[in-house]
């Protein structure tokens, strides 16, 4: 990261300098933005400022993330009442409207914006974005190191968690050799990485794997069989007796079926009535560095990363969306030239 040194430098002083902080992150929260949001709020409330942590959906977050300390001390929904007089702090958030909260953005006096999303819209005050790095846990690493800060066994596991959900178990190109030693000195400061792999992976609510089995039974190839499509509507998130929030990392079994470059998923909000155009989530992954998934996202307002990226769509039916991806995919693959 030596190219992005000083930038690290200039948010690790202006964080130190910041007394009264809100910390955020993207709708729908992950592992990498959850942890992030955790790990820096421990850390700067540590260092005696009065830093609250903030999410401005009220939904329950994925099971994944349960086992997270301080996810309790989360506010949801609703701003806490001095809001408009704290530094807003966005981690993981490619864009301000990722936020989910356009009255908190348009409020805060400052923004500060650390992400590692290779679109991010730098709607910061202060941007650092590092297209390079695994995950926004793997940026605060170091941010935490410039600020001269003690990184303790709990902010470790919070940071140690983003890094591993978000490098895909260490597998994706986004896993450096940085991103191996950063994990390492997390796990000597005390993160447990065999328990926070069995709460991440191998704790599925029996719900979860009921909706897995209605994806896979859903499955349909495309595109001589390099695009995965499978479509989960509300009523197979009835049937599992399933929540949206089940939905994590479904979309990488897709893509790993033999032959598939591109995973998607495509889901109905699960308390929304069957019609013919719905709003649908959709999730897209790609095995290959040749087919950018984030631009076929992009097409459709959402945006992500070159192999991992998702959009939400209205006033579409799910088999219109998936004649779009083919159409998309099929494109992308003449382009790559990929047989
Ligand atoms: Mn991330």
């Amino acid at each position: 990261m030596g190219s992005t040194d000083r930038a690290l430098t200039t948010v690790a002083e202006a964080l130190a300098a910041e007394t009264k902080i809100l910390i955020t992150c993207h709708v729908n929260p992950d592992g990498d933005a959850l942890g992030s949001v955790i790990a820096l709020h421990l850390a700067l409330s540590s260092l005696g400022a009065d830093s609250v942590m903030y999410l401005s959906q009220t939904d329950p977050v994925a099971p994944e993330w349960c086992f997270l300390g301080g996810l309790k001390q989360i506010i949801k929904g609703d701003l806490p009442a001095d809001y408009q007089l704290r530094t807003l702090v966005a981690l993981d958030c490619g864009s301000a409207e990722r936020i989910g909260n356009e009255e908190l953005v348009k409020s805060s006096p400052r923004i500060i914006n650390i992400d590692h999303h290779a679109d991010n819209t730098r709607f910061g005050e202060i941007n650092l974005v590092v297209n390079g790095a695994s995950s926004t846990a793997e940026i605060l690493f170091f941010i935490m190191q410039k600020m001269g800060f003690d990184i303790t066994a709990e902010i470790s596991e919070a940071l140690y968690t983003g890094i591993l959900v978000d490098s895909g178990r260490f597998q994706y190109a986004s896993a450096s050799p940085t991103t191996f030693r950063v994990a390492a000195d997390l796990i000597g400061r005390g993160a447990r990485h065999t328990d926070i792999f069995r709460h991440v992976y191998e704790t599925v609510p029996l719900a979860k794997t009921r909706l897995s089995c209605r994806m896979f039974d859903h499955l349909s190839l495309a595109c001589d069989g390099r695009l995965a499509v499978s479509v989960l509507e509300a009523e197979d998130f009835r049937q599992a007796a399933a929540g949206d929030n089940l939905t994590e990392g479904l979309v990488d079994s897709l893509r790993a079926i033999e032959g598939v470059i591109v995973a998607a998923l495509i889901y109905a909000k699960p308390d929304q009535e069957k019609a013919e155009a719905s709003s649908y989530r959709l999730s897209l992954r790609s095995s290959s560095g040749a087919v950018n998934v984030q631009r076929i996202a992009k097409a459709k307002g959402g945006g992500g990363h070159p192999q991992a990226a998702g959009a939400s769509i209205n006033g579409e039916t799910a088999a219109q969306i998936t004649e779009f991806l083919a159409d998309r995919v099929n494109r992308a693959i003449a382009r790559a030239g990929l047989k």
